[in-house]
């Protein structure tokens, strides 16, 4: 039997499945769980998120000083190395962000404003989430070229370190890369492919993602740089990933959705492909490997898929 799974884009209101995993008010070693100003703000801003539907404007958030500060140091810190570490095509984006959308250490971009930035160069758009998704409903809004994005920041002890998605983690690590076309489209085949997909399907998709769009390198110009979300909101990460240290592995599929992987501390191995236009090649020929009894098109005009 076919798990269910989202068909237009207002479908996504119903990929809510949340992972308790790391939350503040779960995990006795997240920074915030002691804080109970910090996880009545949490609660304040999942309160959006779960209330919003698609189409509608995205919520803003009045944020503090104190988290304006948080979001200064994360700013600051990494921008002096993504020029030695980051891949080109991350630059570009960080760049027209900084030109066109406010980006900068002063203040924390409003959804609302990247959303609309994305849209126009990429067409993906943000949606608010309240922390991390089941990897399925996670997956399966990438489909529709929608990235779920929180909005709430890590807590100011630590600022150099998340547990879980935070907004430095998405506006810093992801959104330059969507505004990347070639960048895009990678992501929204890795979606399609996870749609009614078996949950072994997905594990291995999962840690696909987990290695390019979260850990990956690329070659450029005879360098290694980094392009994973993950690396470029962490500063601790990204120094090791491109130093001596860590273990290297060609980007191949096969091998590498069978990788085991880290979430509470740093990879241990990471892999590296020779360019995206690489990458997307070797997995469309993964995701055309799963099998699947029906073939999915994505319509952009109405937003909905064509299911064959
Ligand atoms: N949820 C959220 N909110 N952000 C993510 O980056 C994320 C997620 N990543 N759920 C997913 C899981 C990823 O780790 C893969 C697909 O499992
Ligand atoms: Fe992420």
């Amino acid at each position: 039997k076919v798990p269910w799974f989202p068909r237009k884009i207002r479908d996504l209101d119903k990929c809510n499945l949340l992972i308790t995993k790391y939350d503040p008010d779960m995990d006795q070693d997240h920074p915030g769980f002691s804080d109970p100003e910090y996880r009545k703000r949490r609660c304040f801003i999942a309160e959006l998120a779960a209330n919003y539907r698609q189409g509608e404007p995205l919520p803003r958030v009045e944020y503090t000083p104190e988290e304006v500060a948080t979001w200064r140091e994360v700013y600051r810190t990494l921008r002096t190395i993504y020029p030695d570490l980051a891949c080109r095509q991350f630059l570009g984006g960080l760049q027209q962000l900084e030109r066109e959308c406010g980006y900068g250490e002063d203040s924390i971009p409003q959804l609302q404003e990247v959303s609309a930035f994305l849209k126009e160069k990429t067409g993906f758009q943000l949606r608010p989430v309240a922390g991390l998704l089941s990897a399925r409903d996670f997956l399966a809004s990438l489909a529709f070229r929608v990235f779920q994005c929180t909005q709430y920041i890590r807590h100011a002890s630590a600022p150099m370190h998340s547990p879980e998605p935070d907004c430095c983690h998405e506006l810093l690590g992801h959104i330059p890369m969507l505004a990347d076309k070639e960048f895009a489209q990678f992501s929204q085949e890795i979606g399609l492919a996870s749609l009614g997909a078996s949950d072994e399907d997905i594990e291995r998709l999962s840690t696909l993602y987990w290695f390019t769009v979260e850990f990956g390198l690329c070659k450029q110009n005879g360098t290694v740089k980094a392009y994973g979300a993950g690396l470029l909101s962490s500063y601790g990460e990204l120094i090791y990933a491109l130093s001596n240290e860590p273990e290297y592995k060609p980007f191949n599929p096969e091998e590498t959705a069978i990788q085991p992987y880290q979430d509470q501390t740093f990879q241990p191995v990471y892999f590296v492909s020779e360019s995206f236009e690489d990458a997307k090649i070797k997995m469309r020929r993964y995701s055309s490997s799963i099998q699947r009894p029906f073939s999915v098109r994505y319509d952009p005009f109405t937003c909905s898929l064509e299911v064959l």
